[in-house]
Protein backbone atom coordinates (compact mmCIF):
# COMPACT_ATOMS: atom_id res chain seq x y z
CA UNK A 1 0.00 0.00 0.00
CA UNK A 2 1.85 3.33 -0.80
CA UNK A 3 1.41 6.49 1.24
CA UNK A 4 -1.54 7.95 -0.23
CA UNK A 5 -3.82 5.01 -0.09
CA UNK A 6 -2.86 4.60 3.43
CA UNK A 7 -3.96 8.63 3.80
CA UNK A 8 -7.01 8.03 1.02
CA UNK A 9 -8.24 5.07 3.95
CA UNK A 10 -8.18 7.65 6.75
CA UNK A 11 -10.04 10.02 4.19
CA UNK A 12 -12.84 7.16 3.10
CA UNK A 13 -13.07 5.92 6.89
CA UNK A 14 -13.92 8.90 8.54
CA UNK A 15 -16.15 10.46 6.20
CA UNK A 16 -18.24 7.53 6.08
CA UNK A 17 -17.93 7.33 9.74
CA UNK A 18 -16.66 3.25 9.51
CA UNK A 19 -15.17 3.40 13.51
CA UNK A 20 -13.28 0.24 13.18
CA UNK A 21 -11.95 1.44 9.77
CA UNK A 22 -10.87 4.72 10.43
CA UNK A 23 -8.63 2.91 13.34
CA UNK A 24 -7.11 0.09 11.03
CA UNK A 25 -6.50 2.41 8.56
CA UNK A 26 -4.64 5.31 11.44
CA UNK A 27 -2.52 2.45 12.70
CA UNK A 28 -1.52 0.83 9.25
CA UNK A 29 -0.23 4.60 8.50
CA UNK A 30 1.17 4.46 11.75
CA UNK A 31 3.25 1.07 11.49
CA UNK A 32 3.95 2.33 7.62
CA UNK A 33 5.71 5.44 9.59
CA UNK A 34 3.59 8.00 7.98
CA UNK A 35 4.18 11.31 9.72
CA UNK A 36 1.93 12.18 12.18
CA UNK A 37 1.62 15.42 11.13
CA UNK A 38 1.08 13.99 7.60
CA UNK A 39 -1.63 11.83 8.93
CA UNK A 40 -3.56 14.29 11.15
CA UNK A 41 -3.73 16.78 8.03
CA UNK A 42 -4.19 15.04 4.96
CA UNK A 43 -6.00 12.23 6.44
CA UNK A 44 -7.41 13.16 9.44
CA UNK A 45 -8.33 16.90 8.96
CA UNK A 46 -9.36 15.97 5.16
CA UNK A 47 -11.73 13.74 6.29
CA UNK A 48 -13.23 15.97 8.96
CA UNK A 49 -13.74 18.59 6.24
CA UNK A 50 -15.85 15.72 4.35
CA UNK A 51 -18.07 15.26 7.17
CA UNK A 52 -18.63 18.79 6.86
CA UNK A 53 -19.32 19.02 3.69
CA UNK A 54 -21.80 16.67 3.92
CA UNK A 55 -23.26 17.93 6.78
CA UNK A 56 -23.89 21.31 4.33
CA UNK A 57 -25.45 18.99 1.25
CA UNK A 58 -27.86 17.60 4.04
CA UNK A 59 -26.70 14.23 3.64
CA UNK A 60 -25.34 14.28 7.03
CA UNK A 61 -27.62 15.42 10.63
CA UNK A 62 -26.28 16.52 13.54
CA UNK A 63 -26.23 13.49 15.39
CA UNK A 64 -23.57 11.96 12.77
CA UNK A 65 -21.03 14.94 13.32
CA UNK A 66 -21.24 14.49 16.91
CA UNK A 67 -19.62 11.01 16.34
CA UNK A 68 -17.44 12.46 13.90
CA UNK A 69 -16.20 14.34 16.73
CA UNK A 70 -15.81 11.35 18.81
CA UNK A 71 -14.16 9.58 16.19
CA UNK A 72 -11.65 12.07 15.67
CA UNK A 73 -10.92 12.37 19.15
CA UNK A 74 -10.01 8.71 19.21
CA UNK A 75 -7.64 8.94 16.43
CA UNK A 76 -6.23 11.84 17.69
CA UNK A 77 -5.18 9.34 20.69
CA UNK A 78 -4.22 6.54 19.03
CA UNK A 79 -1.95 9.66 17.09
CA UNK A 80 -0.29 11.44 20.17
CA UNK A 81 2.13 8.78 21.32
CA UNK A 82 3.89 8.97 18.21
CA UNK A 83 3.99 12.97 18.17
CA UNK A 84 5.23 12.85 21.53
CA UNK A 85 8.16 10.56 20.99
CA UNK A 86 9.37 13.14 18.50
CA UNK A 87 8.79 16.00 20.87
CA UNK A 88 12.42 17.16 22.52
CA UNK A 89 11.85 20.53 23.78
CA UNK A 90 9.19 22.23 24.17
CA UNK A 91 8.75 25.60 22.27
CA UNK A 92 6.54 27.60 24.32
CA UNK A 93 2.96 27.37 26.87
CA UNK A 94 -0.57 27.80 24.92
CA UNK A 95 -3.79 27.79 26.37
CA UNK A 96 -6.54 26.94 24.26
CA UNK A 97 -10.61 26.98 24.91
CA UNK A 98 -13.51 27.52 22.60
CA UNK A 99 -15.19 30.34 24.04
CA UNK A 100 -18.16 30.65 25.72
CA UNK A 101 -21.82 29.68 24.56
CA UNK A 102 -20.10 27.58 21.78
CA UNK A 103 -19.56 23.94 21.83
CA UNK A 104 -17.82 23.23 18.58
CA UNK A 105 -14.43 21.98 19.19
CA UNK A 106 -13.37 19.49 16.55
CA UNK A 107 -10.92 22.50 14.86
CA UNK A 108 -10.12 24.01 18.36
CA UNK A 109 -9.08 19.75 18.87
CA UNK A 110 -7.15 20.09 15.63
CA UNK A 111 -5.23 23.09 16.17
CA UNK A 112 -4.10 21.88 19.88
CA UNK A 113 -2.97 18.73 18.16
CA UNK A 114 -0.98 20.63 16.04
CA UNK A 115 0.64 22.62 18.30
CA UNK A 116 1.39 20.23 20.92
CA UNK A 117 2.79 17.84 17.60
CA UNK A 118 5.06 21.14 16.94
CA UNK A 119 6.74 20.66 20.13
CA UNK A 120 4.11 23.09 22.39
CA UNK A 121 2.87 22.25 26.17
CA UNK A 122 -0.67 22.89 25.25
CA UNK A 123 -3.41 23.40 27.98
CA UNK A 124 -6.91 22.64 26.42
CA UNK A 125 -9.66 24.23 28.47
CA UNK A 126 -12.21 22.37 26.02
CA UNK A 127 -15.87 24.34 25.08
CA UNK A 128 -17.89 26.95 26.24
CA UNK A 129 -15.18 28.81 28.32
CA UNK A 130 -15.79 32.14 29.74
CA UNK A 131 -13.53 35.33 29.58
CA UNK A 132 -12.76 34.85 33.08
CA UNK A 133 -11.91 31.35 33.03
CA UNK A 134 -9.26 32.09 30.64
CA UNK A 135 -7.81 34.46 32.73
CA UNK A 136 -7.54 32.59 35.60
CA UNK A 137 -5.61 29.67 33.53
CA UNK A 138 -3.59 33.08 32.32
CA UNK A 139 -2.57 33.59 36.12
CA UNK A 140 -2.30 30.06 36.90
CA UNK A 141 -0.40 28.56 33.86
CA UNK A 142 1.81 31.84 32.40
CA UNK A 143 1.47 30.57 29.26
CA UNK A 144 2.90 32.54 25.90
CA UNK A 145 -0.13 32.64 24.17
CA UNK A 146 -3.76 32.05 24.72
CA UNK A 147 -5.90 30.55 21.69
CA UNK A 148 -9.30 31.65 21.09
CA UNK A 149 -12.09 29.55 19.19
CA UNK A 150 -15.50 30.27 17.52
CA UNK A 151 -17.08 29.01 15.47
CA UNK A 152 -20.51 30.66 15.25
CA UNK A 153 -21.36 33.85 14.65
CA UNK A 154 -22.82 34.61 17.64
CA UNK A 155 -20.26 33.41 19.97
CA UNK A 156 -17.73 35.53 17.73
CA UNK A 157 -18.99 38.36 19.42
CA UNK A 158 -17.52 37.10 22.90
CA UNK A 159 -13.81 36.90 21.81
CA UNK A 160 -12.88 40.11 22.47
CA UNK A 161 -14.01 39.76 25.78
CA UNK A 162 -10.93 37.65 26.79
CA UNK A 163 -8.44 40.48 25.80
CA UNK A 164 -11.11 43.09 27.75
CA UNK A 165 -10.48 40.55 30.69
CA UNK A 166 -6.68 39.88 30.49
CA UNK A 167 -6.18 44.17 30.31
CA UNK A 168 -8.43 44.30 33.63
CA UNK A 169 -6.36 41.69 35.25
CA UNK A 170 -3.21 43.60 33.79
CA UNK A 171 -2.72 40.70 32.01
CA UNK A 172 -2.48 41.54 28.91
CA UNK A 173 1.24 42.48 28.55
CA UNK A 174 1.78 39.30 29.70
CA UNK A 175 0.22 37.01 27.16
CA UNK A 176 -0.13 37.03 23.29
CA UNK A 177 -3.28 35.78 22.12
CA UNK A 178 -4.35 34.50 18.36
CA UNK A 179 -7.73 33.91 17.79
CA UNK A 180 -9.64 31.47 14.88
CA UNK A 181 -12.44 29.77 14.03
CA UNK A 182 -14.85 29.44 11.23
CA UNK A 183 -16.67 33.47 11.11
CA UNK A 184 -13.44 34.79 11.92
CA UNK A 185 -11.38 37.19 10.20
CA UNK A 186 -8.00 38.88 10.00
CA UNK A 187 -9.86 42.05 10.09
CA UNK A 188 -11.92 40.99 13.13
CA UNK A 189 -8.81 40.17 14.67
CA UNK A 190 -7.40 43.44 14.65
CA UNK A 191 -10.63 44.98 15.33
CA UNK A 192 -10.86 43.57 18.75
CA UNK A 193 -6.74 43.80 19.83
CA UNK A 194 -6.20 40.27 18.85
CA UNK A 195 -2.11 39.57 18.52
CA UNK A 196 -2.87 36.69 15.51
CA UNK A 197 -5.30 35.09 13.80
CA UNK A 198 -5.16 31.84 11.83
CA UNK A 199 -7.45 30.89 9.18
CA UNK A 200 -6.63 26.79 10.12
CA UNK A 201 -4.54 24.51 12.69
CA UNK A 202 -1.14 24.91 9.91
CA UNK A 203 -1.56 28.67 9.87
CA UNK A 204 -1.91 28.26 13.38
CA UNK A 205 1.01 26.43 14.24
CA UNK A 206 2.88 29.21 12.06
CA UNK A 207 1.32 32.45 13.75
CA UNK A 208 1.93 30.79 17.22
CA UNK A 209 5.79 30.86 16.78
CA UNK A 210 5.42 33.92 15.40
CA UNK A 211 4.09 35.11 17.97
CA UNK A 212 6.54 33.70 20.49
CA UNK A 213 9.81 35.40 18.95
CA UNK A 214 8.54 38.55 18.96
CO1 LIG B 1 -22.45 23.60 14.19
N1 LIG B 1 -22.62 25.22 13.12
N2 LIG B 1 -23.93 24.19 15.32
N3 LIG B 1 -22.28 21.89 15.07
N4 LIG B 1 -21.33 23.11 12.80
C1 LIG B 1 -21.63 25.41 12.06
C2 LIG B 1 -20.44 26.23 12.56
C3 LIG B 1 -22.49 26.19 10.95
C4 LIG B 1 -21.68 27.08 10.01
C5 LIG B 1 -23.32 25.13 10.16
C6 LIG B 1 -24.26 25.74 9.15
O1 LIG B 1 -25.33 26.16 9.52
N5 LIG B 1 -23.85 25.80 7.91
C7 LIG B 1 -23.47 26.99 11.85
C8 LIG B 1 -23.02 28.38 12.28
C9 LIG B 1 -23.77 29.48 11.58
C10 LIG B 1 -23.37 30.82 12.08
O2 LIG B 1 -23.00 31.04 13.19
N6 LIG B 1 -23.46 31.75 11.19
C11 LIG B 1 -23.64 26.03 13.02
C12 LIG B 1 -24.75 26.03 13.90
C13 LIG B 1 -25.86 27.04 13.57
C14 LIG B 1 -24.83 25.18 15.02
C15 LIG B 1 -25.96 25.11 16.05
C16 LIG B 1 -26.55 26.45 16.51
C17 LIG B 1 -27.03 24.17 15.43
C18 LIG B 1 -28.28 23.98 16.23
O3 LIG B 1 -28.25 23.52 17.34
N7 LIG B 1 -29.34 24.42 15.62
C19 LIG B 1 -25.29 24.36 17.23
C20 LIG B 1 -24.60 25.32 18.21
C21 LIG B 1 -24.13 24.61 19.44
C22 LIG B 1 -23.24 25.54 20.25
O4 LIG B 1 -22.07 25.62 19.97
N8 LIG B 1 -23.79 26.22 21.24
C23 LIG B 1 -24.29 23.56 16.46
C24 LIG B 1 -23.86 22.32 16.89
C25 LIG B 1 -22.95 21.52 16.20
C26 LIG B 1 -22.58 20.10 16.62
C27 LIG B 1 -22.53 19.91 18.13
C28 LIG B 1 -23.60 19.16 16.06
C29 LIG B 1 -21.25 19.89 15.84
C30 LIG B 1 -20.01 20.20 16.69
C31 LIG B 1 -19.36 18.95 17.20
C32 LIG B 1 -18.07 19.29 17.84
O5 LIG B 1 -17.41 20.27 17.52
N9 LIG B 1 -17.71 18.43 18.78
C33 LIG B 1 -21.35 20.95 14.74
C34 LIG B 1 -20.55 20.97 13.58
C35 LIG B 1 -19.59 19.80 13.42
C36 LIG B 1 -20.61 22.00 12.60
C37 LIG B 1 -19.94 22.06 11.22
C38 LIG B 1 -20.74 21.22 10.26
C39 LIG B 1 -18.52 21.62 11.11
C40 LIG B 1 -17.57 22.31 12.08
C41 LIG B 1 -16.29 21.55 12.06
O6 LIG B 1 -16.01 20.80 12.96
N10 LIG B 1 -15.55 21.71 10.94
C42 LIG B 1 -20.06 23.61 10.88
C43 LIG B 1 -20.22 23.88 9.39
C44 LIG B 1 -18.87 23.90 8.73
O7 LIG B 1 -17.92 24.46 9.25
N11 LIG B 1 -18.81 23.29 7.58
C45 LIG B 1 -21.11 24.05 11.81
C46 LIG B 1 -14.29 21.00 10.74
C47 LIG B 1 -13.16 21.74 11.48
C48 LIG B 1 -11.85 21.03 11.20
O8 LIG B 1 -13.10 23.06 10.94
O9 LIG B 1 -14.08 24.06 13.05
O10 LIG B 1 -13.69 25.48 10.99
P1 LIG B 1 -13.29 24.35 11.85
O11 LIG B 1 -11.81 24.65 12.36
C49 LIG B 1 -10.76 25.01 11.49
C50 LIG B 1 -10.63 26.54 11.32
O12 LIG B 1 -11.82 27.25 11.59
C51 LIG B 1 -9.52 26.92 12.23
O13 LIG B 1 -8.68 25.77 12.18
C52 LIG B 1 -9.48 24.60 12.19
C53 LIG B 1 -8.73 23.45 11.57
O14 LIG B 1 -8.21 23.75 10.30
N12 LIG B 1 -9.72 27.19 13.65
C54 LIG B 1 -8.78 27.90 14.33
C55 LIG B 1 -10.68 26.83 14.51
N13 LIG B 1 -10.41 27.26 15.73
C56 LIG B 1 -9.24 27.93 15.66
C57 LIG B 1 -8.48 28.57 16.62
C58 LIG B 1 -7.29 29.17 16.23
C59 LIG B 1 -6.85 29.14 14.91
C60 LIG B 1 -7.59 28.49 13.94
O15 LIG B 1 -6.48 29.81 17.09
C61 LIG B 1 -6.76 29.74 18.44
Amino acid sequence: MTEDDAIKSIVEALSSLNVRGLEDAVKKAIDAEIPSQKIMQEGIGKGVEEVGAKYERGEYFLSELVFAGHMLKDAINLLKPVAGDKQIATSGKIVIGTIEGDLHDIGKNLVAYMLSGAGFEVHDLGVDVSATDFAEAAKKLKPDVIGVSALLTTTMMKVGSVIEELEKCGLRGKVKVIVGGRPLTQGYADEIGADGYAKDAIEAVVKVKELIKT
